[in-house]
C-alpha cells in the first residue's frame, strides 16, 4: 500500500529555528502545542502574517519565535515585553505576540510584566508555565508549587507559588486567561481574544515539561501529564464555591478579566498629535 503523506497544516508558517530540525523541544512537551495554537489563532482570525511580529527571549519556550518564518524578535532573558513595547509603539498597526517560560515571566522578567499590565500596553503575553526552569535543567521558578520536587528542591519546594492570572489582574492588564495545554480549543479562543484586545493581555497555559518536572515528582510522559492536568483543572466559576485548601492542588481554568482600558500607545499619541505627521514625512 502507497504511503499517504501528510502534511502539517502549521508548516506552512514554520522555519528551521536555533538549535534543531524540526524543533529542540523534547518528545512530549508542551510547548510545540502552544506554538501551533498560536498559528491557529491568527488563522482563524486571518491576520496577515506580515503583520505579526513574534518575539521571545531565553528557556525553551523563549525559542519558539525562531520557528516563526515571518517576523521575529528573539531578544534576551526576561525582556521580550520591552521589545514587544518597542515594536508596537513604532508599527501600532502589528499584532505583537511574545511567548515567555514561567520563569522568565515572572522572575527575571517580572518587573516587565507588571509594568506592561499597568501600562496596558497593547501586546499579547503568552506564559507557558511548566512549573520550572526547563532549559537550565530544572531548577524551582516563581510558579513551581510548594512541595514540587526541583533540581534546586530536592527534598520539595518551600516558598508559595505564584499566582501570575492574579499579579497581573492587579496590574492592570485588560484580558487575563488560564488554560492548559489539555484545553487546546480554549487556549486558542483565549489567544484570539487577546490579539483582539485592545490592551495588555496575558494568557497563561500550563504545559507539561516530562523531561523535569514530570520525571522530578514522577508524573509520567507527557500524555500522562496532560492527563493530570486535565483531573486538576477547575473552571473558575466552580473555584469560587471552593475553600483555599480544597484548591490547594488544583489548577483554576478560565477567563479571569475580559475589560476596556486606555492603551498605552494611544495614551502617548494623544500628548503629541502634531508629531503624526511628521513623523510620517
Ligand atoms: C540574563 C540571563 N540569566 C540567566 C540565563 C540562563 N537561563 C536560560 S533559560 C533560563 C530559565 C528558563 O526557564 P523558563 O523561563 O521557565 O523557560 P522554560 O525553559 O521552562 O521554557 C535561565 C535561567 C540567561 N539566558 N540569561
Ligand atoms: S526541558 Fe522540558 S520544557 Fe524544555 S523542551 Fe524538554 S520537556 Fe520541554
Ligand atoms: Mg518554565
Amino acid at each position: 500500500m502507497e504511503a499517504v503523506q501528510v502534511k502539517h497544516p502549521a508548516l506552512k508558517y514554520y522555519q528551521l529555528g536555533s538549535g534543531g530540525d524540526p524543533t529542540l523541544w523534547c518528545s512530549g512537551c508542551g510547548i510545540g502545542q502552544i506554538w501551533y495554537f498560536t498559528v491557529k489563532a491568527m488563522e482563524e482570525l486571518e491576520l496577515d502574517p506580515d503583520k505579526v511580529v513574534w518575539v521571545g527571549g531565553s528557556g525553551c519556550t523563549g525559542r519558539m519565535c525562531t520557528y516563526w518564518n515571518h517576523d521575529l524578535m528573539h531578544t534576551l532573558h526576561g525582556r521580550p515585553l520591552g521589545f514587544a513595547t518597542g515594536i508596537k509603539l513604532a508599527n501600532p498597526e502589528l499584532t505583537v505576540v511574545c511567548h515567555m517560560g514561567d520563569g522568565e515571566t515572572s522572575a527575571i522578567g517580572g518587573n516587565h510584566l507588571i509594568q506592561s499590565a499597568r501600562r496596558n500596553v497593547d501586546v499579547v503575553a503568552i506564559c507557558v508555565n511548566n512549573f520550572n526552569y526547563g532549559m537550565t535543567g530544572g531548577q524551582f521558578s516563581p510558579t513551581t508549587p510548594l512541595g514540587g520536587i526541583t533540581k534546586t528542591s530536592p527534598e520539595g519546594h518551600r516558598e508559595r507559588s505564584f499566582d501570575l492570572c492574579d499579579l497581573v489582574k492587579a496590574a492592570g492588564a485588560t484580558y487575563v486567561a488560564r488554560w492548559t495545554t489539555t484545553h487546546p480549543q480554549k487556549s486558542i479562543k483565549a489567544i484570539k481574544k487577546a490579539i483582539q484586545n485592545k490592551g495588555f493581555s496575558f494568557v497563561e497555559i500550563v504545559a507539561q515539561c516530562p523531561t523535569h518536572y514530570g520525571r522530578n515528582n514522577r508524573l509520567g510522559d507527557g500524555p500522562a501529564m496532560m492527563k493530570l492536568q486535565k483531573e486538576m483543572s477547575v473552571r473558575v466559576g466552580q473555584a469560587a464555591d471552593m475553600s483555599r485548601e480544597e484548591l490547594k492542588d488544583k489548577i483554576v481554568i478560565g477567563e479571569f478579566v475580559s475589560t476596556q482600558s486606555p492603551e498605552y500607545g494611544e495614551i502617548l499619541r494623544s500628548f503629541r498629535p502634531e508629531s503624526k505627521e511628521s513623523d510620517n514625512a
